[in-house]
């Protein structure tokens, strides 16, 4: 029988950007951007399949449904270079793989506010996985009201026979939190001047009204 091939090499993602485009500006018709937005999205199904077996094995283990729905994204490139300018990054490619984090993004909708804790403490501990950065914006909301739990991670994948950690963003938020959020994303980008301040304001009280709710909710027995 034929031994199986030892894994040994690490790859980096800039390894797929030529010496001389690494700070070129992103064209988003090039061989080289196909090739990392390819590679996002292999981190992406990845990650993916790992949580899809936590919310499986809740339902076989523990009757629970702890997942009420995962969604996915890769960035458009439009909003990578959106993002890359407000942060006053030059639009290159380098600049791009080592500072935006969330062009492999997926979003977790549970039922619960404690399921948020639970499903994060699994995440954090799946083997290989490696977490940059944490962002509990449940325990802490952010000003406009904005609520939802953020884990940068590093995921590794395999690409002929070399191991590469890719960065990915996970937010998990609650159907009442992810109800909020959406709308509130749609009124922002609706309008260029933004919202109004009476519109804010409203929206924050919304928000405290949503996490109540999501409070109550976890004394019901479901
Ligand atoms: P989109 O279109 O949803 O992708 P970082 O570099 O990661 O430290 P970043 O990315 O600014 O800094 O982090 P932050 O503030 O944690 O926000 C990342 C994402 O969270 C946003 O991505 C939104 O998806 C979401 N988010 C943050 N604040 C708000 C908010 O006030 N309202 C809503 N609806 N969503 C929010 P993008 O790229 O801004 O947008």
């Amino acid at each position: 029988m034929k031994k199986s091939t030892p894994i040994n090499d690490l790859l980096q993602i800039n390894n797929f950007i030529a010496e001389n485009e690494k700070d070129s500006k992103i064209e988003k018709n090039s061989k080289t951007f196909e090739k990392l937005m390819f590679i996002y999205s292999v981190a992406m199904k990845e990650i993916v399949s790992k949580i899809e077996l936590i919310m499986e094995e809740f339902k076989v283990f523990y009757d629970y449904e702890i997942i009420d729905h995962i969604n996915t994204r890769i960035k458009k490139p439009e909003s990578i270079i959106k993002k890359m300018k407000d942060k006053e990054l030059k639009t290159t490619y380098a600049n791009m793989v080592n500072n935006i984090n969330d062009i492999a993004g997926v979003r977790i909708i549970c039922p619960l506010k404690k399921d948020i804790f639970t499903l994060r403490n699994l995440i954090v501990n799946l083997p290989g996985i490696q977490v940059v950065k944490e962002k509990d914006y449940v325990t802490n909301p952010k000003k406009s009201g904005y609520s939802s739990y953020h884990l940068i991670l590093d995921v590794p994948i395999l690409l002929s026979q070399k191991i590469m950690y890719v960065r990915c963003e996970i937010q998990i938020r609650t159907m009442a939190m992810d109800f909020w959020a959406s709308l509130e994303h749609k009124l922002k980008y609706k309008s260029k001047e933004g919202i109004s301040k009476s519109a804010s304001k409203e929206l924050i009280k919304y928000a405290k009204m949503i996490n109540k709710i999501d409070e109550n909710m976890m004394t019901l027995k479901l």
